[in-house]
C-alpha cells in the first residue's frame, strides 16, 4: 500500500482547536500547527492522495469510505442558481442612522442618530447565469439586508428606479423572454435577441424601463458608482399608527459612472469578473464604498395630486418634484470569508420588514412578497434556510417552528406550542409586534389594470429628454445594437413604432441606423394620456458630475528607462486624490527605471487592455519606442483609450504613437495631456476628475 507522505502538509478548512495525537489522545493544537485531515465524521485520514486499491494497479475497493464520502460530497456541491439575479457579489458592512425618523416610523433602526446596524449587500445582474460576465447590458440588483434589533429588513432593490411590468403575473413572461431562448439555449446574459424584443414590443408598459436599460445605467463602471432604488412605494408607520408613503434611494458617495458599450464588450473578454474584482480590491485596500440612504416621503394628498399612480412600479417621482431626504449611510467594509456560505446562500425577501415599515398595494410588490420565500425553499433546499448564519437574525428571536431538513435549532423544553399551561415559551405582543397598517380596502373582485396605470410614454419621454446629448446618443446606439440582433423585421418595426411615442428624433435615428425601408405608424396603445413633462437632471448620470478621480484607477504604461521622477510625482498626485493605479510593462517582471531601480509590474501589456482603467498615462522611454510602437497590444491600449473618450497623459516620446494610432490631430485633443515635468502631475490628476471627453465622441465615427 502507498505510504502517506503528505500528512503534515495538509491543512483542513476547519479551524480545529483540539487534535488527536499519535497515540489517539486528545490535546490542544499548538499555535500554527497543521491539524490532521479528517472525514466529515471526524475520522483521521492517513492518505488523501491515493484511493484504496487491491494491488498497486488493481481495482479500487468499494470499502474506501474516505474516497466515497469525498466524491459523494463533491457530487452534491451545487445548489440551483437563482432563477433571476444568479450572478452576484456581496459584502458586509453597516448602516448608520443620521437622525431620528420617529415622526414617520416606529422602526427601531430609525429612532436614534448614530445607531449602527449590521448589513449585508448583494449586487447582481439579472438575466445571466452564475458564471456569466459582469458587463452584460442589464439591470443590476442592489439587495440590502439590514440586521435590525427588530428582525431582518431586506430592501431588495435595483440600480434603476422603475421596472418593466406593472403586475407580478407578468414576471415569468418577461424573464422567460429575456433568458436564453428555450430551443437554442442562447444567447447568454443578453437582451439582444428576438424573444426579448418581441415581448417588449408587445408590452408598452415596459417603455419607460427600456429607456433606462438602453442607457448607460445598464453598463455601470463599478457597483461602487451605482445608485440603488427600492423601486416600489412602501409605507412608514409611526407609533400612532399613522402612515407616510416612502421611496428608498441609495446614493453613491463617489458619484455615478458607467462605461461605453464597446468598452463593456471588451471588458467582458479581458476580465469577466471586472465588477467583482473592483469591489474586492476596493474593500481589501480599505477604500470602503459608501451610499447615503435618501427617502422620498409623501402623504396620500401628494399621491392623489401626482400625475401617475404611486402604486405603478413603471413610474418614478422625479427628485426635482419631491426632493429626497438623507436619513443614513451604508458602508461596506468587509468581504465575506466564504463566497458560497454568504453571497450564494444569502436569502433576500421583500416580506422581511420590521414593525414601522409596511407595504403599499403595488401589485408587483404584493407578488414579490410571495415569490421570495417560495424561491428560497427551492434554492436552499429546506424551510430551515434561516438557520444559515448569513440569514439568521442578529437580534434575539423565539418561535415554535421546528424540525424539517437540516434543522440546526429546535425549541427546548416541553412547550412547542402556545398557549400552553407550562408557563414556557414566547408570547405575541400587540404593542411591540408588527401591526399591518389598517388601510380600508373595498371593491369588486376582478382582474383589471387600473386606469391610473395607463400612461406608458410620458415618463419614458421625460427620461430621454432629460439626458445629455452623449447619453441620448448612447441610448440610440444601444437600441440600434439590440434591434440589429433581432432577426424578425416586424419586431424591429414594432419597437420603432413605440419609440415614435417617446421621441420622434430618437425613432428616426434608430430607424435610419437599422436601415428600415419605411417608417411604421406610431403605436396607438394608450397614447391618449401622454403628456410633456419637464426634463429632470436627476435622471441623467452626466448632468450630476463627475467631479473627481477618487476611487478610480489609472493604468500607467512604463518601459525600461521610464523617468523615475515623473512616475513618483504621478503616484503622489494619485494618492492625494484617493485614486489607485496599476503599473503596466512590456514584461511582467517589471521595468528598470531611469535610476536603475526595478519597478514591479502589476500587469503585462498583453493582459491589461486600457478598458480596465478609467484613464491611462504613457510614460515610456524614448529608446523603448521602436519596440513598443509596433506591439499591437500597445496600439490597442492607446487607440481604445482614445476611442472610449478617456484621458491620456503622455511624455513627449509617446506623441508619435498617439498620432499614429489615434490620428494626427489627437495630441491636440483636450483629454490628451502632455506630461513634461513632475510639476504637471497634480494638474493632470485634477483634470482626470472629468473622467471622459465626451465632445470627442461624435468625431470618432468619422475615423
Ligand atoms: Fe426580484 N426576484 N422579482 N425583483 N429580485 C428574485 O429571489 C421577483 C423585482 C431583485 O441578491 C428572486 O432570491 C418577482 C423588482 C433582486 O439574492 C425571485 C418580481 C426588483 C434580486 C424574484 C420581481 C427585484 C431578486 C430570484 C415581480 C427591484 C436578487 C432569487 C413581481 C425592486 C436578490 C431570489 C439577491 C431576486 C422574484 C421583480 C429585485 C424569484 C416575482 C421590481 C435585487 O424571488
Amino acid at each position: 500500500m502507498a505510504k502517506s507522505t503528505n500528512r503534515s502538509k495538509i491543512a483542513t478548512i476547519h479551524d480545529q482547536k483540539l487534535q488527536r495525537g499519535e497515540g489517539g489522545e486528545l490535546h490542544q493544537l499548538a499555535e500554527g500547527a497543521t491539524p490532521v485531515l479528517t472525514t466529515a465524521q471526524g475520522g483521521l485520514v492517513s492518505d488523501d492522495q491515493n484511493s484504496l486499491k487491491i494491488g498497486a494497479r488493481g481495482p479500487t475497493a468499494l470499502e474506501d469510505f474516505h474516497l466515497r464520502e469525498k466524491i459523494f460530497h463533491f457530487d452534491h456541491e451545487r445548489i440551483p442558481e437563482r432563477v433571476v439575479h444568479a450572478r452576484g457579489y456581496g459584502a458586509h458592512g453597516y448602516f448608520e442612522t443620521y437622525k431620528s425618523l420617529a415622526k414617520y416610523t416606529r422602526a427601531d433602526i430609525f429612532q436614534r442618530a448614530g445607531e449602527k446596524t449590521p448589513a449585508f449587500v448583494r449586487f447582481s445582474t439579472v438575466a445571466g447565469s452564475k458564471g456569466s460576465v459582469d458587463l452584460a447590458r442589464d439591470v443590476r440588483g442592489f439587495a440590502v439586508k439590514l440586521y435590525t434589533q427588530e428582525g431582518n429588513w431586506d430592501i431588495v432593490g435595483n440600480n434603476i428606479p422603475v421596472f418593466f411590468i406593472q403586475d407580478a403575473i407578468k414576471f415569468p413572461d418577461i424573464i422567460h423572454a429575456v433568458k436564453p431562448e428555450p430551443d437554442s439555449g442562447f444567447p447568454q446574459a443578453q437582451s439582444a435577441h428576438d424573444n426579448f424584443w418581441d415581448f417588449i414590443s408587445l408590452t408598452p408598459e415596459s417603455m419607460h424601463m427600456i429607456m433606462w436599460v438602453m442607457s448607460d445605467r445598464a453598463i455601470p463602471r463599478s457597483f461602487r458608482f451605482m445608485e440603488g432604488f427600492g423601486v416600489h412605494t412602501f409605507r412608514m408607520v409611526n407609533a400612532k399608527d399613522e402612515s407616510t408613503f416612502v421611496k428608498f434611494h441609495w446614493k453613491p458617495k463617489l458619484g455615478l459612472q458607467s462605461v461605453v458599450w464597446n468598452e463593456a464588450v471588451k471588458i467582458n473578454g479581458a476580465d469577466p469578473d471586472f465588477h467583482r474584482r473592483d469591489l474586492w480590491d476596493a474593500i481589501k485596500a480599505g477604500n470602503f464604498p459608501e451610499w447615503e440612504l435618501q427617502v422620498q416621503l409623501f402623504d396620500q394628498e401628494f399621491a392623489d395630486s401626482f400625475d401617475f399612480d404611486v402604486l405603478d412600479a413603471t413610474k418614478l417621482i422625479p427628485e426635482e418634484l419631491l426632493p429626497p431626504v438623507p436619513v443614513g449611510r451604508l458602508v461596506l467594509d468587509r468581504m465575506p470569508d466564504n463566497f458560497f456560505a454568504e453571497t450564494e446562500q444569502v436569502a433576500f425577501m421583500t416580506q422581511n420588514v420590521p414593525p414601522g415599515i409596511d407595504f403599499s398595494n403595488d401589485p408587483l410588490l404584493q407578488g414579490r412578497n410571495f415569490s421570495y420565500l417560495d424561491t428560497q425553499i427551492k434554492r436552499l433546499g429546506s424551510t430551515n434556510f434561516t438557520h444559515i448564519p448569513i440569514n439568521a437574525p442578529k437580534c434575539p428571536f423565539h418561535h415554535f417552528q421546528q424540525d424539517g431538513h437540516m434543522a440546526m435549532r429546535n425549541p427546548v423544553g416541553r412547550a412547542n406550542y402556545q398557549p400552553n399551561s407550562w408557563g414556557e415559551g414566547p408570547r405575541e405582543s400587540p404593542q411591540a409586534g408588527f401591526r399591518s397598517f389598517a388601510d380600508v380596502e373595498s371593491g369588486p373582485k376582478q382582474r383589471l389594470r387600473a386606469e391610473s396605470f395607463a400612461d406608458h410614454y410620458s415618463q419614458a419621454r421625460q427620461f430621454y429628454l432629460s439626458q445629455t446629448p452623449p447619453e441620448q446618443a448612447h441610448i440610440a446606439a444601444a437600441l440600434t445594437f439590440e434591434l440589429a440582433k433581432v432577426k424578425t423585421s416586424v419586431i424591429r418595426e414594432r419597437m420603432v413604432s413605440h419609440l415614435l411615442n417617446v421621441d420622434r428624433g430618437l425613432a428616426n435615428g434608430v430607424a435610419a441606423n437599422l436601415g428600415l425601408r419605411s417608417m411604421p405608424k406610431a403605436a396607438d396603445a394608450a397614447m391618449a394620456t401622454r403628456q410633456d413633462l419637464e426634463p429632470a437632471a436627476s435622471l441623467s448620470i452626466l448632468a450630476k458630475g463627475p467631479e473627481r478621480f477618487e476611487g478610480r484607477k489609472l493604468g500607467i504604461l512604463v518601459t525600461d528607462g521610464t523617468d523615475v521622477a515623473l512616475l513618483s510625482a504621478l503616484k503622489d498626485a494619485l494618492a492625494k486624490a484617493g485614486a489607485s493605479f496599476e503599473i503596466i510593462a512590456p514584461k511582467v517582471g517589471g521595468a528598470k527605471l531611469s535610476d536603475g531601480n526595478l519597478v514591479a509590474a502589476d500587469q503585462m501589456i498583453a493582459g491589461a487592455p486600457s478598458v480596465l482603467y478609467d484613464a491611462v498615462a504613457l510614460l515610456p522611454d524614448e529608446k523603448a519606442m521602436p519596440a513598443i510602437s509596433g506591439n499591437p497590444d500597445v496600439r490597442d491600449f492607446v487607440s481604445d483609450a482614445f476611442a472610449h473618450c478617456k484621458f491620456i497623459g503622455h511624455v513627449t516620446a509617446a506623441r508619435a504613437l498617439i498620432e499614429k494610432v489615434c490620428g494626427n490631430g489627437a495630441p491636440d485633443d483636450e483629454g490628451v495631456i502632455h506630461l513634461a515635468t513632475p510639476q504637471d502631475m497634480p494638474a493632470f490628476v485634477k483634470a482626470l476628475g472629468k473622467l471622459r471627453i465626451w465632445s470627442r465622441e461624435p468625431s470618432l465615427k468619422a475615423r
